[in-house]
């Protein structure tokens, strides 16, 4: 079957207030679908005026929304899911046209996950249970959580929706208004959910706020007005990001780049079984999304009595992964989210090579026919070198994985942590010591065990080292959204 590309308005506008509000100063800008390189619609070039409406919105709403009940909140929250699965469709298409990955994705992967991230906080915060400790006879200590206030929250393009339900979905059940700026690359979906959900909220408790990094994010992240900053996307504009809230002291919370290790163990291979065909399909995972995912298994670490074999099997089915137009369902593997990230990946392919990687498939753009033609296609490519080569220390962010090699279990897990990321890992074994052992020794705030590419949204999801800190999801991420209030109570008449 092959999908639509949606129908899109000519011009959209940013969501302040609880109403589509023109930019102030009048601006906007193309918004190209990838897929076909085609402008999809115009968005609001904002600037430091349209911030500034934003803010007074969400602090006007704060203080009334951080009172609402949690039963109420939660009520919301699951009608926001259900607004996102009556049209779960649209929204699929529209990330596919804007995003450029394959329909087979946004339908099966990045629609149902943003749904399930509503419900999961919707649901979490009604089964949370508060903390009174008695310290001594006389005395209580009550542990008291608030909502933050206003938070700024800055996503990347590469899984619009859903990135967006990482970080509203938490931030909104923990009581706090949000201003969400989408990446210019992919404005739609997040434009398409205010829509859906304009009536659901108050006013001033959601905004939306379209354009570029300098111009809104950066006025966003620096004011004093807002309480908190998230943000999602490349570490360099994490640490400015960083920079614009410490003049507030605001707290933020970082998830950045990786470079995540994928290391198969020999015993793998000591059977020919349903347990050997899922580590093949694991160490392809790489192409997963266009390889435009933050935990994207970009380095492929096999042991070398079993190299030659695996390989050979691994590359097989590398070679059977179906380009090509996004909107197929058959499709497993789309366009690059823009022409820049595009030339981004054709230079990396190109370093490898010249520092001497083996190209073992793949290597270059992929030609599509028709309309395709002018939309940015890379074929899924393997390159094989050594961990000290960039291609194995710099974030490609696209479907090409560096191949090496290790010894033991000791030199996997050296080059396991040889890089300043350490967001995600996978390890494929079937060795009970190894299945504890090597996730407990590799420094990444993710490491799967026999599987990858698992997203729920009860497991807490960040990075150590270079990226970034603080955890999204889980129970937890609702303490990155509150402030925590200790009350001591004396029962004692008399002492002091
Ligand atoms: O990211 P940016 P870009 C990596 C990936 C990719 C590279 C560049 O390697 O090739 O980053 O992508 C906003 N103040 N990742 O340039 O710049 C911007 O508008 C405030 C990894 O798109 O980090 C967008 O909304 N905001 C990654 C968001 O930041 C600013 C996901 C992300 O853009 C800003 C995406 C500024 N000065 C890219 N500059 C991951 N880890 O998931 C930009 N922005």
């Amino acid at each position: 079957m092959i999908y639509s590309k949606p129908t899109f308005k000519e011009k959209y506008h940013n969501f302040i207030n609880g109403k589509f509000e023109a930019p102030v100063d009048g601006q906007y800008f193309d918004n190209h679908s990838p897929v076909d390189n085609k402008v999809l619609a115009q968005y609001p070039r904002s600037n430091e005026k349209d911030v500034k409406l934003a803010l007074d919105a969400a602090n006007d709403a704060k203080d009334s929304w951080g009172k609402t009940s949690v039963a109420e909140r939660a009520e919301i929250l699951h009608k926001i899911a259900d607004a996102i699965q009556e049209n779960l469709r649209e929204f699929a298409e529209m990330d596919t046209a804007d995003n450029g990955k394959s329909i087979r994705e946004t339908i099966n992967a990045d629609v149902p996950l943003a749904i399930d991230h509503f419900r999961y906080f919707a649901s979490a915060i009604r089964a949370e249970e508060g903390s009174a400790t008695e310290l001594n006879e006389n005395t209580l200590s009550l542990v008291i959580r608030e909502p933050l206030g206003v938070v700024a929250q800055i996503i990347p393009w590469n899984f619009p929706l859903l990135m967006l339900a990482w970080k509203v979905a938490g931030a909104l059940a923990a009581g706090n208004c949000v201003i969400l700026k989408p990446a210019e690359q992919t404005p739609a979906s997040a434009t398409f959910l205010a829509e859906k959900i304009a009536d659901l909220l108050p006013p001033g408790v959601f905004n939306v706020l379209h354009g570029f990094g300098p111009e809104v994010g950066k006025p966003l992240a620096s004011s004093p007005r807002v309480d908190k900053v998230a943000f999602t996307g490349e570490t360099t504009t994490g640490q400015l990001i960083m920079q614009y809230a410490s003049k507030n002291l605001n707290p933020v919370t970082m998830e950045l780049g990786g470079k995540s290790p994928n290391v198969f163990f020999s015993s793998i291979m000591d059977h020919d079984d349903a347990f050997l065909d899922k580590c093949i399909e694991g160490a392809v995972l790489f192409a997963f999304n266009q390889g435009e995912v933050c935990t994207a298994p970009s380095r492929l670490l096999i042991q070398e009595d079993i190299y030659d074999a695996f390989i050979k099997r691994v590359i097989e089915r590398v070679n059977a992964i179906k380009m090509g137009d996004p909107f197929d369902e058959n499709t497993m593997m789309g366009a690059q989210a823009s022409n820049d990230q595009q030339e981004k990946i054709l230079s990396y392919i190109k370093i490898g090579k010249e520092e001497g990687a083996e190209v073992l498939t793949g290597g270059g753009a992929a030609k599509l026919e028709g309309d395709l033609a002018n939309g940015f296609y890379i074929q899924p490519t393997m390159l094989k070198g050594h961990n000290k080569m960039r291609v194995f220390q710099e974030e490609i962010f696209g479907p090409v994985v560096a191949v090496c090699t290790f010894k033991d279990e000791a030199e996997a897990i050296e080059i396991s942590n040889d890089t300043m990321y350490g967001l995600g890992a996978g390890v494929w074994t079937r060795d009970a010591h190894q299945i504890y052992q090597v996730p407990r020794a590799i420094k990444a705030g993710r490491v799967w065990v026999n599987c990858y590419h698992d997203y729920p949204a009860h497991a807490p999801f960040g990075g150590y080292k270079k990226s970034g800190f603080g955890r999204e999801n889980h129970l937890m991420m609702l303490n990155h959204y509150r402030q925590t209030k200790n009350m001591l109570i004396s029962y004692d008449k008399n002492k002091l």
